[in-house]
């Protein structure tokens, strides 16, 4: 899979894709970030990428011409371009799933207040949010986004089935508590059940927990099973 981030801070991403999991799967092919810088694709002589909205209001938006040029300098037809907007749909596990079937990502990052209406009007296809809240700029979400889907690439993450056996994936219930080494740490032990090898009593004791942990935070009554 293919993932080009368009952004006016490439420098932003260096951290988050050069460890662990992102690294790996970057060193083993499985996925391949390019960093896009739309300064690249200013047109006038002070490279200017923002500028005042119409009809006033406050802050700058990112000018069409950059952003376009931008996007249509990777894009091809099997690309799907994404921009991340506090304005999108919420981003769900589904949806990650989802975005890591297509073989290449353009993830367009929004600064300042926003960017110009026509670049979502011509160039994209789908905005997402990664939740109601306003960040400083948009790589973060992009960094969000290409972590959460990177993880469902198959071969990244070590044991196949991880990424689907994820909460939120099963039937959106939340994950039971889990424990590992000590058997017991400041004298909390470890559930006698977990420790006895009796696979259908553990299954059903995390499926317990798990619907009571779901009920706790989302209030919703897990579906009977
Ligand atoms: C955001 C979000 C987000 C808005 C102003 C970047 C910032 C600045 N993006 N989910 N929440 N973006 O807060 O996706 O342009």
């Amino acid at each position: 899979m293919r993932i080009d981030i368009l952004s006016l801070f490439p420098e932003y991403f260096q951290g988050p894709f050069a460890v662990s999991i992102l690294k790996r799967a970057q060193e083993q092919g499985l996925i391949e970030i390019n960093l896009i810088d739309i300064r690249r694709f200013a047109e006038d002589k002070h490279k200017r990428v923002d500028d005042r909205p119409y009809g006033g209001g406050p802050g700058m938006l990112m000018m069409p011409g950059p952003c376009v040029k931008a996007i249509r300098s990777v894009k091809s037809k099997n690309s799907r371009v994404v921009y991340l907007t506090p304005q999108g749909k919420t981003l769900t596990a589904g949806k990650c799933e989802e975005l890591s079937e297509h073989t290449h990502l353009i993830l367009l990052c929004g600064h300042y207040e926003g960017i110009d209406q026509r670049v979502i009007d011509l160039e994209v296809d789908e905005e997402i949010s990664i939740g109601s809240y306003v960040l400083t700029n948009g790589c973060l979400p992009a960094i969000v986004l290409t972590d959460a889907i990177t993880r469902f690439v198959p071969g990244v993450l070590g044991h196949k089935e991880a990424a689907s056996k994820d909460s939120f994936q099963e039937e959106g219930l939340l994950e039971a508590p889990q424990y590992t080494r000590p058997e017991e740490f400041e004298k909390i032990a470890v559930p006698e059940v977990l420790l006895g090898g009796h696979h259908k009593k553990i299954a059903d004791w995390r499926r317990k927990k798990s619907e009571e942990k779901t009920r706790q935070v989302t209030g919703q009554q897990p579906l009977p099973n």
